[in-house]
């Protein structure tokens, strides 16, 4: 089967349905592929915080009623270290800048919902497995289905990588044309998903000795936990009773105030930071965690995916809309300050609170240095409001728009 559209999005995960809806709102089409199934997509738990930038894009689409109508907003997060607490409000250091909280999946259901009923054409259980003619004017989509079906092919103006890390639209980008930088951190995180409310209405950090552990909120009934472990760790040597000791030791809680419930999903993240640039290579661009990744610690990247996406929307309604071709030559270099600005963040926050590992010969140094920042955000309105800035996402300033609008 032969299609043809302006914009071929390769995954619907939150970049390309963002891109994917706003393209359909001002009028240009676009085929998306996704390689699993709807049912898949929409119960796929990962992320939780919006920041209020990310928000404000979704509402100025219409893309944000069921979000604000149930989501929680949050302004304030609580820091624990030996028995010490102390919470840092950040909206009231940002601006009445808040954090919403609205898990992944319910976002991806709407955004999914959106786009069919704008009449969106989304093959589901569909995987891209070549992208042809990146460098010509007519790039073309290769796609394969689940089962029997027939194979796909997607002509097109240009295709939108929105695959995530593991996805085929970076690798069909020819060897030395993308620069990538990256690290791979030296612990790992057991990321916890129960069916247990929240001890609390704030996301909790807490530092202990046997390693970080943090509370974060989902839904009234659903609490994400994370728990520093050494790399390579498996899920298998964390039975549910030892997820919730630790829980409790590190959060420094009593099973009465952090009650114990089913354990719905335990995995062990592989803790990577990681940027290509540029992000784009002739009509291909790539979107969200396709182009990087960034540990949990801070909750930026699912924000970053839907800035990158609306930033690519954006750049090309004014292609289409005769701008030339520097509204989206621009893509890269509009994106890549606010994703470095995030991933400073992002790793700052994890050596904030990861206790480094005790056979390492400068931990004791390490942990007077994490001490230290601690400190500062506590006691200096300075290093809390900086912190706050970033936590909730900088604000974007006027006239730094380059894109040729
Ligand atoms: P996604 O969401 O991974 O979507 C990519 C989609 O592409 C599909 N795909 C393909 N489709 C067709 N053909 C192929 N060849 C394909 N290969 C892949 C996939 O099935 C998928 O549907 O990428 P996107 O849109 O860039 O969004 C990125 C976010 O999902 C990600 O950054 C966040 O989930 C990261 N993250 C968090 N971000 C936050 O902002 N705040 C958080 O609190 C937060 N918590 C988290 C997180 C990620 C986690 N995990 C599991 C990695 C917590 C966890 C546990």
């Amino acid at each position: 089967m032969r299609l043809r559209t302006r914009v071929a999005v390769v995954g619907a995960g939150p970049a390309g349905l963002v891109l994917a809806n706003v393209l359909q709102q001002a009028g240009i089409d676009s085929v998306v592929v996704e390689r699993q199934s709807r049912p898949y997509v929409e119960a796929r738990a990962r992320a939780g915080v919006l920041e209020h930038r990310t928000v404000e894009i979704l509402d100025a689409h219409g893309l944000a009623d069921r979000l604000l109508a149930e989501g929680g907003r949050h302004g304030s997060c609580e820091f624990r270290h030996q028995g010490e607490r102390f919470s840092v409000r950040y909206q009231e250091l940002a601006g009445d800048r808040a954090h919403y909280v609205y898990p992944q999946q319910f976002l991806v259901r709407d955004l999914i919902a959106a786009y069919l009923s704008g009449g969106g054409q989304l093959l589901f259980s569909h995987s891209a497995v070549a992208l042809d003619g990146l460098d010509g004017d007519r790039p073309v989509l290769r796609c394969e289905p689940d089962g029997d079906a027939e194979s796909v092919e997607i002509e097109c103006d240009f295709i939108a990588g929105c695959d995530g890390f593991y996805g085929a639209s970076r690798p069909a980008v020819p060897a030395g044309r993308l620069r990538a930088y990256g690290r791979q951190h030296e612990f790992g995180w057991l990321a916890v998903l129960a069916e247990t409310p929240p001890a609390g209405e704030e996301i909790i950090y807490a530092l202990h000795e046997d390693g970080f552990a943090g509370h974060m909120l989902r839904t009234p009934s659903i609490t994400r936990f994370y728990l520093q472990c050494p790399v390579g760790d498996q899920p298998e040597n964390w039975p549910d009773e030892r997820i919730w000791s630790s829980l409790h030791r590190r959060l420094g809680m009593t099973a009465a105030e952090l009650k114990p419930g089913p354990i719905t999903e335990k995995n062990v993240l592989d803790m990577r930071s990681f940027v290509v640039e540029p992000m784009q290579y002739g009509r291909l661009f790539l979107v969200g965690d396709a182009a990087h990744i960034i540990t949990p610690a801070g909750g930026k990247g699912m924000n970053l995916a839907i800035a990158d996406a609306e930033e690519l929307a954006t750049r090309l309604l004014a292609h289409y809309r005769g701008a030339g071709a520097r509204a989206l030559d621009g893509y890269s270099a509009a994106c890549l300050p606010r994703i470095w600005q995030a991933q400073e963040f992002s790793h700052w926050m994890l050596h904030l609170l990861h206790s480094p590992a005790a056979d390492q010969d400068d931990s004791a140094f390490l942990h007077r240095l994490q001490l230290s920042r601690l400190a500062q955000l506590r006691d200096s309105a300075a290093y809390a409001t900086n912190f706050s800035d970033s936590y909730v996402g900088r604000a974007v300033s006027p006239g730094s728009d380059a894109s040729g609008r």
